[in-house]
Formats: structure tokens, C-alpha cells, sequence
């Protein structure tokens, strides 16, 4: 379909056409394109609705929380609207952040530490934020026993004829399906504590100054609902330790790095941090969690013929895969399993 980027920018109010459209392909999820307008820089995005199925609710809750966030805004129509809907697509606009970049991957113990020191601070803006008036985005996101759930029926199903291809993969989930679904079990029996959280804070989400590596803000915010801590902890894990990209091909190179690790948490943790002892218990669990519900995702959209993530070839979600299988190995080599016999299971 035609996308008329001209009329959408209209909708918004913008009286000129932009001077420079730029794809950006970083994301999964939604399209994004980088927009110069003589006023500034804009991000246009246009929501996948396939995925967010209430997108109206989505930026009720994003207009909620930018309320705490002065770096960001998001663009109203002549109406005043959030979100501009036409025949192709549910649209938004949100300022660029000027002189900012995200990382795909961590480099330096420095870089670690400034994430979670990132995500510490993001914590304590969200706190700010009225739990009862956010709308739950996606339901049970990131409950393993539901994501288990989907992975049978896409291994029943076999729709792709793709399960001989991944064997190893599988055998692998289906042992370690109890251990992964004990952070998902003790949050819905109410033993961790329901924060407002991200819920999808991977490095490639935090934008940080170009000229001193200092925080600037957590963007990708379609995901803020209830949540406990250990979702968000976890997936900063999952991205800031690894040493290789998420789609890595090269299994060689996937390894867990402890002087990451070892920075990312003192970021997190120093000052206060607010985490009571069940939830500093579970890490680094929550880092392997959240790494088996990845690789839980990525192997069931491979079993489905590739309807939810954005893939660049057709066994990039199998690659993600055992990327993250890799990664939850690596991880075993240095942390042992809670004692769960202690937790209120
Ligand atoms: P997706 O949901 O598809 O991951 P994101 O909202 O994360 O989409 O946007 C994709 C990428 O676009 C980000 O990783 C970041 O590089 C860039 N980006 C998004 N919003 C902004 C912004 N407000 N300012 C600067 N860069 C942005
Ligand atoms: C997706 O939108 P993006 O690319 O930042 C996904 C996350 C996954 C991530 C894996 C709404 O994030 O849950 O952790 O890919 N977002 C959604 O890279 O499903
Ligand atoms: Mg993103």
C-alpha cells in the first residue's frame, strides 16, 4: 500500500512537507521513519496493530506516562488527538531526541553500568505514575505458562512442517519449562510486589547522549503496564550481558559477560534501589527468564511461519533462537538455580 507520509504529517499539523524521510529498521515491532521538519526532528510511527489490538488504550497510557518524562512528546492532531487512523495504518509522531543513540549491543563495563543506573531511574519515574489508570496493553506478555501454552499449540500444529529443523531447541525448552515459569507463578499467586513497569527493556530501547554516554530516557513505552520489577531487570540482562547481537549466527561468539553483569547491577543496585528480598533473590534468575521466554517466543513465531516478528530472511526467528538458548547455557556456567524450596511456590 501507498503510504501518504505527506498527508499523515497534515493530520498532525505540520503546514510544510518534511525535508527528509528516513527508514529506520531497528525495531521489531511497529515501521518507524526519522522525519526533519525546519521545526525539528521527528519519529513517525505507524503502530502494529495486528500486535496491538486497542492501540487507542496504548497511547492513553503513553500520554500518562510522558506526563513524567519531559525529553519526549508526542504530536497532536488539530483535534488533539494522540494518533491519526487512515487506510494504511494507526499513525503517531513523537519528537526525536536530538544527539541521542541506543546501543545493539553492550561494549564497555562503563556503558553496563549507565544501563542499570538507566533503569533504576526509569523505575523510580514510573513510580510516579498512577498504576490504576494504565491499561493492560497486552495481557499475560510476559507469563511463561501462557507462552508455553502457544509453543504446544504451534509444535502440535507444525503449520511449517519446521519442527525437525529444531529439535535441539526444543528438547532444550521442554526441560527447562517448570524452572522458567516460576518467577510467572509466584507473581500471578501475588508473592511479587506489581510495579508499573516497561516490560520490554532491551538496550536498543534506551536512548543516551551522543557526546557524554549519559541517560536521556527509556523510549518504546507501547509496553508500560503492570508488571513486577523482575520483567524489566530481566530483559536489561538478557541484552546489556550477551556479547553478540540477538540474531547472532556465530554461536561462538554468544557468551554471557560477568564484568557487564557485574557493572550493569551496581548501576541498579547502589542507592537504593527499592527491590525487597524475594525479588533480590531472584536475580540473575530473572536475566535467565527472561532469556527462555525470548527464545520460547522466537521458536513458536518460527513454528507459525513468522507472523509476529519483522525477520530478515526465513530462519532468522530459528537464529534468534538459538541465540538465546546459547545465552541461558552461558548463563548456567556461573549461576546456579535459587533455592525455590525457600519461595512461597
Ligand atoms: P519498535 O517498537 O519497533 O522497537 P521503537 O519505538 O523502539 O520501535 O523505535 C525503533 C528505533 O527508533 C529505536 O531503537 C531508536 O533507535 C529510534 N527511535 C525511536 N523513538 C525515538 C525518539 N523519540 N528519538 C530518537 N530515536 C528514536
Ligand atoms: C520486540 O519492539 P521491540 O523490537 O523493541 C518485542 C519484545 C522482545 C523484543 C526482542 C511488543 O521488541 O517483547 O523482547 O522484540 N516487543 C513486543 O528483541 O513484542
Ligand atoms: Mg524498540
Amino acid at each position: 500500500m501507498e503510504i501518504d507520509v505527506l498527508g499523515i504529517c497534515r493530520s498532525f499539523g505540520f503546514e510544510k512537507d518534511p525535508l527528509k524521510i528516513e527508514g529506520i529498521s531497528v525495531g521489531h515491532i511497529n515501521a518507524t521513519y526519522h522525519l526533519w521538519f525546519e521545526e525539528g526532528e521527528f519519529i513517525l510511527q505507524r503502530v502494529n496493530t495486528s500486535i496491538f489490538t486497542r492501540p487507542e488504550e496504548m497511547m492513553d497510557n503513553i500520554e500518562l506516562i510522558l506526563k513524567e518524562i519531559p525529553v519526549l512528546f508526542l504530536k497532536k492532531t488539530k483535534d488533539g488527538k494522540t494518533w491519526v487512523k487512515n487506510d494504511s495504518g494507526f499513525w503517531r509522531i513523537m519528537n526525536f531526541v536530538g544527539n541521542s543513540m541506543s546501543y545493539q549491543k553492550m561494549s564497555t563495563p562503563e556503558q553496563a553500568y549507565k544501563m542499570g543506573s538507566s533503569m533504576k531511574e526509569f523505575h523510580n519515574t514510573l513510580k510516579k505514575v498512577d498504576a490504576s489508570k494504565l491499561y493492560e496493553t497486552l495481557p499475560d506478555f510476559h507469563n511463561m505458562v501462557w507462552r508455553y501454552e502457544n509453543f504446544y499449540k504451534a509444535l502440535e500444529f507444525n503449520y511449517q512442517n519446521r519442527k525437525e529443523t529444531c529439535r535441539n531447541e526444543i528438547e532444550f525448552l521442554l526441560e527447562n519449562r517448570e524452572r522458567g515459569a516460576v518467577i510467572s507463578k509466584l507473581y500471578n499467586a501475588g508473592h511479587l510486589r506489581k510495579w508499573v513497569t516497561h516490560n520490554d527493556t532491551k538496550l536498543n530501547n534506551v536512548l543516551f547522549d551522543r557526546d557524554t554516554g549519559n541517560y536521556l530516557t527509556f523510549i518504546d513505552l507501547d509496553t508500560v503496564m503492570p508488571g513486577t520489577v523482575l520483567f524489566d531487570v530481566g530483559d536489561m540482562i538478557r541484552t546489556s550481558c550477551s556479547t553478540a547481537d540477538e540474531d547472532e549466527k556465530d554461536l561462538a561468539k554468544v557468551s554471557f559477560s560477568m564484568d557487564f553483569y557485574n557493572a550493569l547491577m551496581k548501576g541498579y543496585l547502589e542507592n537504593n534501589c527499592g527491590l525487597d528480598e524475594l525479588e533480590r533473590a531472584l536475580i540473575p534468575e530473572c536475566g535467565r527468564t527472561l532469556t527462555q521466554i525470548m527464545a520460547v517466543r522466537f521458536l513458536t513465531d518460527y513454528l507459525n511461519g513468522d507472523t509476529y516478528y519483522r525477520i530478515d530472511y526465513p530462519d532468522h526467528n530459528l537464529v534468534r533462537t538459538r541465540t538465546q538458548v546459547k545465552q541461558i547455557q552461558e548463563m548456567d556456567r556461573y549461576f546456579k538455580a535459587p533455592d525455590f524450596s525457600s519461595m512461597p511456590l
